[in-house]
């Protein structure tokens, strides 16, 4: 190893494990906070890709770890959403070399729609589970997530939260690189195809590999018992272990690192060990309620505590008993549309037009904000096209024609698609108009290519997926492209006339981000004079 201490982001400590560790393929869909571990992953030299969703993402990951490889994907905690069908039964097909699934939760939503806790993913799937608190475990617990992997053939979830993504810390990157496997396909029909006669079987390994993973982890030098006074204990894993030994420096800890399935008898002990024991944990009582339910008396966090990222003066609240409110937190700006964004203008147009916005998720969702307070829904990823589609079904005719779907193009591609399939074939009585922001980019998450950009994760030209042939090759009735910031009174008039129209629609309004404008005519030109020299 070349340096032997850097400063690195949880996130940066990742992607360098993933190079270490010999990992084949990285695929995922960008997410805040998850975003940087594969671009970093392919600045060090790692394959990467971006996947258009991370359902996808997990079967590319899943159908090379059949193949022997060592595979990674990676997305923010929702991203889980989509991608648990495959991720529930992969812990049934097991994998033949390594699979990773990193899942970067947001508690406090400082960028997402929910603050979902993962973790409950890993016990719903019977998925082992690791939890790095800072760089220098998010780098060594990748290795031994990979070992876990390898040795009883099963996915791990990795599992991070914003502040271990950011944060930097100090890093010895000391692992010796793991040789790559070798890759091939060994057929094992029973193992992989999930029809019921062989899933049944399949769900019974799963468990005889927990409980042998439950026995090793009781030993297991992931979890360690930190010695401190007899009269508190706590108990806590993640970034909640380092609020805990902040907050408490004198208490007894026990910090575990691999979270599912949990040794119990060392906790346990612990908990015997210690006068008053009490769970420190953000998001849900995860660890207290499975404690608990051994029947050991631990305490929990009051409900409040619950909501929002925890703090090292919450844990001092916590460990006071003290449920008093909290002091508001200071107000920061609002974000809001750039001054320049492209989509001024549509949103301008759906204000005027006084249309019913079935929203979508990406910078577009600012249209919410005043001045424009045009947009009435936002979910999920996707959930423009059914919620829009709900809606013109369900209100009167009158009601129905003010109904538009909203969605950027990176979302359109990512879970968009199947909701045009469903405008086409069970099309509203009044038609519908989907409005797709083509702006050239995943602006939200920092500007990251897409199947419709028609460049790879490193910028490099790829094949492209063509968004208005697509649409009208599903059978969408009406297909236009605009660019709106051009002409915004043309505009107007076009989404009037296809609103009024009866027809299903789709109107995509092109222009390129501001902030990505240059960076794509860079790409664009550095693709162009390649494209010459291939020629000469
Ligand atoms: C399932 C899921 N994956 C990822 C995200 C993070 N995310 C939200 S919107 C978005 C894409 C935004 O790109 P686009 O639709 O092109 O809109 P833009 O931001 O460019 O306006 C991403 C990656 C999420 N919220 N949910």
């Amino acid at each position: 190893m070349s340096v032997d201490r850097q400063l690195l982001s949880g996130n940066e400590a990742v992607a360098l494990a993933a190079l270490h560790c010999g990992i084949a393929l990285g695929t995922g869909y960008p997410g805040t906070p998850s975003t940087e571990i594969l671009e970093v992953f392919s600045e060090l030299g790692g394959r990467a890709q971006w996947a258009p969703n991370e359902k996808v993402a997990v079967e590319v990951a899943l159908g090379a770890a059949y193949a022997k490889a060592r595979a990674l994907a990676t997305m923010k905690h929702v991203g889980l959403n989509v991608a648990s069908d495959p991720f529930f039964t992969a812990a049934y097909t097991g994998i033949s070399g390594a699979l990773i699934v990193v899942s970067a939760d947001d508690p406090g939503m400082a960028s997402s729609q929910n603050e979902q806790d993962n973790r409950w993913y890993a016990a719903a799937a019977g998925v082992p589970m690791l939890e790095p608190s800072d760089s220098q475990e998010a780098y060594d617990f990748f290795a031994e997530a990979v070992r876990i992997s390898e040795r009883w053939r099963l996915p791990v979830l990795f599992r991070m939260t914003t502040r271990v993504c950011n944060s930097k810390t100090l890093v010895h990157p000391s692992m010796p690189v793991l040789p790559a496997p070798g890759t091939a396909f060994e057929r094992d029909i029973p193992g992989r195809v999930m029809i019921p006669a062989y899933a049944r079987a399949a769900h019974r390994r799963l468990r005889e590999k927990l409980t042998q993973i439950t026995e090793w982890n009781e030993t297991s030098a992931l979890n360690r018992r930190i010695a401190g006074e007899k009269a508190l204990g706590l108990i806590a894993s993640g970034i909640a272990y380092m609020h805990a030994r902040e907050a408490a420096p004198r208490a007894s800890v026990l910090k575990l690192g691999l979270t599912y399935p949990l040794p119990m008898r060392s906790i346990r002990s612990f908990v015997e060990s210690v006068e008053r024991c009490v769970v420190i944990e953000e998001g849900d009582p995860y660890l207290a309620e499975a404690i608990r339910a051994e029947g050991l008396a631990v305490e929990s966090k009051p409900p409040m505590y619950r909501f929002g990222e925890l703090t090292v003066g919450r844990v001092r609240r916590i460990l006071a008993r003290d449920e008093a409110p909290e002091p508001a937190p200071p107000r920061g700006k609002p974000p809001s549309l750039c001054p320049t964004c492209p989509y001024r203008p549509v949103f301008q147009a759906l204000k005027d037009l006084d249309c019913i916005v079935a929203g979508d998720i990406g910078c577009y969702t600012l249209g919410v904000l005043p001045p424009f307070e045009a947009m009435d829904t936002c979910v999920c990823m996707g959930a423009s096209l059914g919620v829009g589609l709900g809606l013109r079904h369900a209100l009167p005719p009158q009601e129905a024609r003010r109904v538009v779907s909203v969605i950027g193009d990176s979302t359109f591609v990512h879970s968009g698609i199947s909701g045009l399939v469903e405008m086409v074939y069970n099309p509203p009585t009044t038609g519908h108009v989907v409005l797709i922001l083509d702006n050239g980019t995943t602006a939200m998450t920092g500007r990251q290519e897409h199947p419709a950009t028609g460049r790879a994760l490193d910028h490099e030209p790829t094949g492209k997926l063509v968004i208005e042939d697509l649409a009208r090759a599903l059978g969408v009735e009406q297909v236009d492209v605009t660019d709106p910031a051009l002409n915004p009174d043309g505009f107007r008039t076009l989404l009037q006339d296809r609103l009024a129209s009866g027809k299903t629609s789709v109107v995509i309004a092109r222009r390129p981000c501001l902030l990505a404008a240059g960076a794509i005519k860079t790409y664009e030109r550095a693709a162009a004079e390649k494209c010459k020299e291939d020629a000469e």
